[in-house]
């Protein structure tokens, strides 16, 4: 199974976000994806496929707005990293503001996503990717990893949270829309809902997403996630939500993959975009599931059981100590 990392994304590192009231050091770090790729015997770097995949799921004022941010956010003479205090309530008029901090309202949703001078070229290279994982599989392929951070399933068309910036597995399920794949699905079993995918997708009968996450009653990202968001218009009955309680284990987690997995078989993809975050496992920091090292394998084994060309994106996970092995359990089941 080929692997696919670029250093250039080891170069956002913020350093703090907004937790439970203070600022605590940036859980989503440089490291992890070092870890991960020692763990799997390295990985190779992506050619660039440049944007216009990235542009086929996001605005082009939002790609504008991310590229340019950090460069005004320090012209207005702001030291550190450009971090957003002011959101529209829901249902305000998408406003074209001029100040960089109405901005960040505007393209974000949460405090903990600060932005860096590196962030852009970071978060292209994780999209870098995850493209070529996606044409190492439309090439023939069985199964390929793209160790992408920035992870990327919070992001929509038009905003950033959640430490993500580009949707890589939206970019992923897209450019193969666009290479003629007629029908694709994504799972999402990282620990939070992925609230960015569901809406990017959210209106599409070509695209189905199933998500297995906390329940948003109790987690970030609390507006996403409950079980009854099942999309609209064409995306009718396309999208599905799995919310489980915290202290969930591998039997129930298992189980609730099988539900998963038989709605997508029923929707009968050509293509699936395994969204994997590690923060499912026991010993999670800012989580509260209770899989195991070794029941990443079995996962992994159920999915592949299914059959579809298969291309993983890396999303979250920060026992960093452990994230590798967890990693190296998944990609075994393939
Ligand atoms: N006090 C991913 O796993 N912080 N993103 C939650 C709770 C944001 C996780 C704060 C968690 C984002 C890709
Ligand atoms: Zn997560």
């Amino acid at each position: 199974m080929r692997n696919f990392f670029s250093p250039a994304q080891l170069g956002h590192a913020p350093t703090r976000e907004l937790h439970n009231g203070g600022f605590t050091a940036y859980a989503e770090t440089p490291s992890r994806a070092q870890q991960i790729a020692a763990a799997i015997g390295g990985a190779e770097a992506p050619g660039d496929h440049g944007m216009a995949a990235i542009e086929a799921v996001h605005t082009a004022d939002y790609l504008a707005f991310l590229r340019e941010a950090p460069a005004r956010w320090a012209a207005a003479g702001r030291p550190g990293d450009a971090m957003g205090y002011v959101w529209p309530i829901v249902g305000r008029r998408a406003l074209k503001l001029d100040r960089i901090d109405g901005q960040i309202g505007r393209y974000s949703f949460d405090a903990s996503t600060p932005l860096t001078a590196q962030t852009w070229d970071a978060a292209y290279w994780s999209a870098q990717s995850v493209l070529a994982a996606t044409h190492a599989v439309l090439e023939g392929d069985r199964a390929a990893f793209a160790l992408c951070r920035p992870p990327g399933h919070h992001a929509g068309a038009d905003y950033y949270g959640g430490y993500c910036y580009l949707n890589t597995a939206a970019i992923a399920a897209q450019a193969a829309r666009n290479a003629g794949v007629r029908r694709v699905a994504i799972l999402d079993i990282d620990y939070h809902h992925g609230n960015g995918t569901q809406d990017i997708f959210w209106e599409r009968g070509d695209v189905f997403y199933a998500s297995l996450h906390a329940d948003p009653a109790t987690d970030y990202p609390f507006y996403w996630g409950h079980a009854d968001e099942i999309g609209d218009g064409e995306g009718r009955g396309t999208t599905l939500n799995l919310p489980l309680p915290h202290g969930t284990t591998r039997d129930p987690f298992r189980r609730a993959q099988a539900v998963a997995l038989d709605a997508i078989a029923h929707f009968a993809p050509d293509l699936l975009v395994l969204s994997f975050g590690a923060d499912t496992w026991e010993g999670d920091p800012i989580s509260h599931f209770a899989l195991t090292t070794a029941d990443y394998a079995v996962l992994a084994r159920d999915i592949a059981a299914c059959g579809w060309p298969c291309v993983v994106a890396m999303e979250g996970g920060y026992a960093i100590d452990a994230l590798g092995a967890n990693v190296r359990s998944l990609l075994t089941g393939f």
